[in-house]
């Protein structure tokens, strides 16, 4: 099992890089060899039947991923899960779903109009969370789901790929603190994600994250060719909780800046 999992997150990986090129260079630049562990990966989807956070999750269950934490975001109008695996060295995932019938009627009908354009059995495809999008939009739809939702205007452009990778900071062998992990990416020229902070929770909650701004990339929207926010990268340094064992939850409060970090600079 463990292998099958290994095996679809080096797929979800590579399709990640094509989109996110910094993320190879922050990864040569934190490591120092096979010590850069992901300690999440998440993924973002609309609450409609066909492709709900539950389509996504069916391809990790299967692999013997349980559901542990849920989340709510109100004002972005989210609701969100994470997955572990019972072997603790794979990647926790953190999936997230807008609310769609809580926004204007014309955002819903975008949705709508993308989701509709999905064949039938796309989610349960083998390759789902690696496939990108399954619709063409026009880049004034995106612009108008923008204006309502980075998030929805983000999966309109983006779709079924991992939003982002995150590497363990407990496991990097040159860096034990967030704050060296954050200079050492601004002094090599990175952005960081500062919504809240550059770094999001500490020890009390037992969980502090940081992430950069997303990486710009190339778009086909139906009528232009454009640049916009792609993916980023994210690192998470979690703490021990009384048994010993570390902290495997999210934080909402943190979680909730670090959606922020595709937006528009
Ligand atoms: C997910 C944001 C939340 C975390 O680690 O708290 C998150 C997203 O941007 O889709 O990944
Ligand atoms: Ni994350």
């Amino acid at each position: 099992m463990t292998q099958q999992v290994q095996a679809l997150f080096d797929k979800i990986w590579q399709d990640y890089l094509t989109v996110t090129p910094s993320a190879k260079k922050i990864h040569q630049l934190l490591g120092s060899g096979g010590d850069v562990i992901n300690d999440h990966v998440a993924y973002r989807t609309f609450n409609l039947p066909s492709i709900g956070l539950d389509k996504l999750a069916q391809h990790l269950t299967k692999l013997g991923y349980k559901a542990c934490g849920d989340y709510h975001f109100e004002q972005k109008k989210l609701v969100a899960k994470h997955y572990e695996h019972p072997n603790d060295t794979m990647p926790k995932v953190f999936i997230s779903e807008l609310l769609v019938e809580e926004f204007s009627p014309e955002v819903q009908s975008i949705i709508h109009r993308l989701v509709d354009q999905m064949p039938a059995d796309v989610a349960s495809r083998e390759d789902f969370l690696y496939s990108g999008t399954h619709w063409q939009v026009s880049y004034q739809d995106y612009q108008t789901l923008l204006a309502e939702s980075e998030y929805a205007a983000w999966m309109a452009a983006w779709g079924y790929r991992a939003n982002h990778f995150t590497v363990s900071i407990n496991h990097l062998e040159n860096f034990d603190d967030i704050h060296a992990v954050n200079q050492a990416l601004k002094d090599a020229g990175f952005k960081l994600n500062s919504s809240g902070g550059e770094v999001k929770g500490d020890e009390t909650v037992k969980l502090e994250q940081s992430s950069t701004l997303a990486d710009k990339a190339l778009v086909s929207f139906s009528d232009v060719e454009m640049e916009i926010p792609s993916c980023f990268y994210e690192f998470a340094k979690r703490y021990p909780m009384p048994d010993g064992k570390l902290y495997t939850g999210f934080v909402a409060a943190s979680a909730d800046k670090i959606f922020e970090s595709t937006n528009a600079q």
